[in-house]
């Protein structure tokens, strides 16, 4: 095995964003603090046999609570950038009207607090955690929603103006409809195929609004999707994987990418979804003029290839890491950003999420991830090589800055750079944020 932390010699951009991302149920807790209301990953992850162990978001890493300490950590590594979202049912706790002013304040303080330290605030709007009375109206299948959405934004914008410079309207449209609606692993878990392309429909609406809210407001911050996609290969050669791999590649990526870049939906995906499916019934006229409202950047999540059979299913090729789906395979990354800087225009590129779980254990004062330095290394090493070829890529952030509630998977999966001792709430740098502060140092791998 080659030394994970074998320097390859590769310098970045002067000025390149190197960063860490969280999300707000993920690490907060405080679940009853300050007014907040339930979302719906309260109630799913409070119904029995939903979550690994029946973990919750309800401590996670009382980042809320801690936040001061985990800024001087965020400091300590040398970010430039740190991404997080921003808890809706924090600041409208059902959903809708007057915002909540302590709720607004907690992420005043955070972004104060990032400034301080001289770390640029990126923030997501929304990261899943929909107000569970918004859930109760119908959810995302209520159209209603989206512009429920844009009043959220409108309040938060107001809130904290220019002090953040990014913007991200919807953390991975595409999970909330795969995981949310069709395969039901993630809130609100349900298996309904025409619900899960109706939420898609609005899910890409609520961006368009959101864009069009940020813009009313005269704030001059960048605002843009969150996007994770997939590059689909075929698994075998022949004509029949490669019709598969196109289609595949449409609900993966140009679902999203093409109604927010070009304007329109996918026609190979629309036929496919059929005339009377609840989605396409759905789009009303002017809708992809809304969706599409120009962006100025894109962010992009990468953690996997898809392989594609003949059939439309799917094999795995490359070594699977403890997230099942997930294969290792930096090169997906060159090929994901080539791509959408070659079809969707010549604009700033962020990596918003990229990482591992490794199965990391605290050994007194250390943490050794040997896993980690590997892939984040191979993968900063792919983003490079894109990047010299011509790909405008600003900055890039491990997914995550700590360890946190992992969604179904609960605590039992660890994604951080800083190890989580969630009876004590200590934290500990991994080997790998010691070898991340000196990747940001030396500007390079
Ligand atoms: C992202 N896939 O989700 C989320 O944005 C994070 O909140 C999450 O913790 C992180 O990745 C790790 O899972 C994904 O199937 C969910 O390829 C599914 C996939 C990718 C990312």
């Amino acid at each position: 095995v080659p030394d994970p932390e074998h320097r390859l010699g590769l310098r970045f951009p002067d000025g390149f964003g190197w960063g860490a991302a969280t999300s707000a149920y993920q690490i907060e807790g405080a679940a009853k603090d300050d007014g907040r209301g339930e979302s719906v990953w309260d109630t799913f992850s409070h119904t029995p046999g939903r979550t690994r162990g029946g973990d919750t978001g309800d401590v996670a890493a009382d980042h809320y609570h801690r936040y001061e300490a985990d800024l001087d950590l965020m400091r300590e590594l040398g970010l430039r950038t740190y991404r997080f979202s921003i808890s809706w049912s924090r600041i409208q706790a059902d959903g809708t009207g007057a915002p909540n002013q302590r709720g607004l304040d907690f992420y005043r303080r955070l972004v104060d607090g990032l400034l301080a330290r001289d770390i640029a605030p990126m923030a997501t709007l929304f990261h899943w955690d929909l107000p569970q009375s918004l859930q109760d109206g119908g959810g995302w299948e209520s159209r209603d929603v989206a512009y429920r959405f844009a009043d959220y934004a409108d309040h938060v914008f107001r809130a904290l103006g220019e002090n953040v410079p990014v913007w991200l309207t919807i953390n991975e449209p595409k999970t909330v409809v795969q995981n949310g609606y069709l395969h039901g692993h993630h809130a609100p878990g349900h298996r309904d195929p025409g619900a899960a392309y109706l939420v898609a429909h609005h899910l890409q609406l609520a961006h368009g609004l959101a864009v069009a809210a940020l813009r009313a407001t005269g704030n001059s911050s960048r605002i843009g999707p969150a996007l994770n996609l997939h590059p689909c290969y075929p698994a075998v050669e022949g004509a029949e994987a490669a019709a598969a791999t196109r289609l595949y590649d449409g609900y993966e990526n140009r679902l999203y990418l093409d109604s927010i870049f070009k304007g329109s939906y996918p026609t190979d995906v629309l036929d496919d979804l059929g005339p009377q499916s609840r989605m396409v019934r759905a789009i009303h006229d002017g809708d992809l003029k809304i969706i599409s409202a120009p962006v100025d950047l894109l962010a992009v999540q990468y953690y996997t290839p898809i392989y594609v059979t003949p059939g439309g299913g799917t094999e795995h090729k490359w070594p699977t890491s403890e997230a099942n789906w997930q294969q290792i395979y930096p090169d997906g990354m060159y090929d994901i950003l080539t791509r959408v800087h070659r079809e969707y225009g010549d604009l700033p590129l962020t990596i918003t999420e990229n990482g591992l779980p490794t199965p990391d254990t605290l050994n007194g004062d250390t943490v050794d991830d040997p896993g980690r330095i590997a892939f984040l290394r191979d993968h900063m090493a792919a983003a490079h090589r894109a990047i010299r070829d011509g790909v405008p890529l600003e900055s890039y952030h491990v997914w995550s800055l700590m360890d946190n509630f992992e969604w179904a998977e609960g605590y039992d999966q660890r994604w951080g750079l800083i190890y989580v001792d969630y009876p004590t709430q200590r934290r500990v740098l991994k080997r790998s944020a010691h070898w991340y502060r000196r990747v940001i140092a030396d500007n390079g791998v």
